[in-house]
């Protein structure tokens, strides 16, 4: 080979290089191109094998341009590693561009039941007049939801026909005085204490009756509270509840838990209106939590949270409250 031919190899090997590296599109391609062209068993090491039979004096020629076609080609090389990485950053920040005009993903808004937003608008009254709320088991004993609140044997209430009896022989609480017992038994008095929660009776359902509804009790035993105190604290409760100009009633009536006895009406939208039941604990349920009646009195009063509801948001049925229909439930 003659130095001529060496130099024409070397220019095309540059040639080929070139070419390859511009047509290159991606960071491996041009991985592969870096270790053909530039690798110890690449073109340009052969060439120079080839100088072996050449005139020494021509030799260093040859070296000087195998050394200008390698640069060139490894300057291509890293313009074009740039150039990929440059693109591969640009793409990547498109891909994650994030379009604040894009409309939102739409999620309803959720509210509160209006049973919940009752009960917790009365829980609220009555924790601002003094009140600690208490909860208690929906399955209970017959003494905690009869004997101990002086419920005679034979009551009526007690009647298979009235209350949900289970097969062990407890049943469902028909009211939420058994979490007063149980407060009672386990606290001294003065106590103020506000019983919400689910009772059940073996009721046939209408519009105005269901098997499964909400009440709230509360309860004081002090020493020395009278019917005055029951009234006014009921008074206040009820007018805060319904509004400040509110006219409330109190009509006598009888419970086995309590003794004198009233109803509590309100004057609503032009009638008398049976809102609540209350009156002073019966001397024999303070006995039954070991309470001494001779220092003790307390009064008492319950409400059915329906009922509360109903009235406030005029529900003409207590049975919408419980079928979950969202065209209902999304006026409140
Ligand atoms: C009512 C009406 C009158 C009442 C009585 C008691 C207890 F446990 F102290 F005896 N708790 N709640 C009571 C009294 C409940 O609901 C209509």
């Amino acid at each position: 080979m003659t130095v001529n031919e060496l130099e024409a190899q070397l220019d095309t090997i540059c040639l080929q290089a070139k070419a390859a590296i511009v047509a290159a599109d991606s960071l491996e391609t041009l991985e592969q191109l870096r270790i053909q062209y530039m690798g110890k068993k690449g073109p340009i090491p052969q060439v120079l094998g080839g100088m072996g039979k050449l005139d020494p004096a021509d030799r260093p020629k040859i070296g000087a341009k195998a050394n200008e076609v390698k640069d060139a080609i490894q300057g291509d090389l890293d313009g074009k590693k740039n150039a990929l990485q440059a693109a591969a950053i640009a793409a990547k920040l498109e891909a994650e561009t994030l379009d604040v005009t894009m409309p939102g993903t739409y999620r309803p808004q959720g509210r509160l039941h209006p049973l919940t937003s009752t009960t917790d608008r009365i829980l609220d009254i009555l924790v601002g007049l003094g009140y600690t709320v208490a909860e208690g088991p929906e399955m209970e004993t017959d003494y905690y939801n009869f004997e101990a609140l002086n419920f005679l044997p034979d009551h009526p209430a007690r009647d298979m026909q009235d209350t949900l009896y289970l097969p062990d022989g407890n049943l469902l609480r028909t009211h939420t005085s058994t979490v007063q017992i149980r407060y009672m038994e386990n606290n001294d008095p003065p106590i103020r204490v506000a019983a919400p929660g689910r009772v059940y009776r073996r009721d046939t359902v209408d519009a105005t009756h269901s098997a499964v509804f909400h009440q709230i009790e509360l309860l004081a035993v002090d020493e020395g509270l009278t019917f005055t105190d029951l009234k006014g604290t009921l008074k206040v409760f009820l007018q805060d509840l319904f509004g400040e100009e509110l006219e409330v009633r109190f009509r006598a009536s009888f419970f086995p838990f309590t003794e004198p006895s009233a109803e509590v009406d309100v004057m609503w939208k032009g009638r008398w209106l049976e809102i609540m039941g209350c009156g002073m604990v019966d001397p024999n349920v303070l006995k039954s939590v070991g309470y001494d009646p001779e220092v003790y009195t307390g009064f008492a009063a319950g409400l059915g949270i329906e009922r509360v509801a109903m009235v406030l948001h005029q529900i003409d049925d207590i049975r919408r409250l419980y079928n979950s229909d969202l065209r209902f439930l999304n006026q409140f």
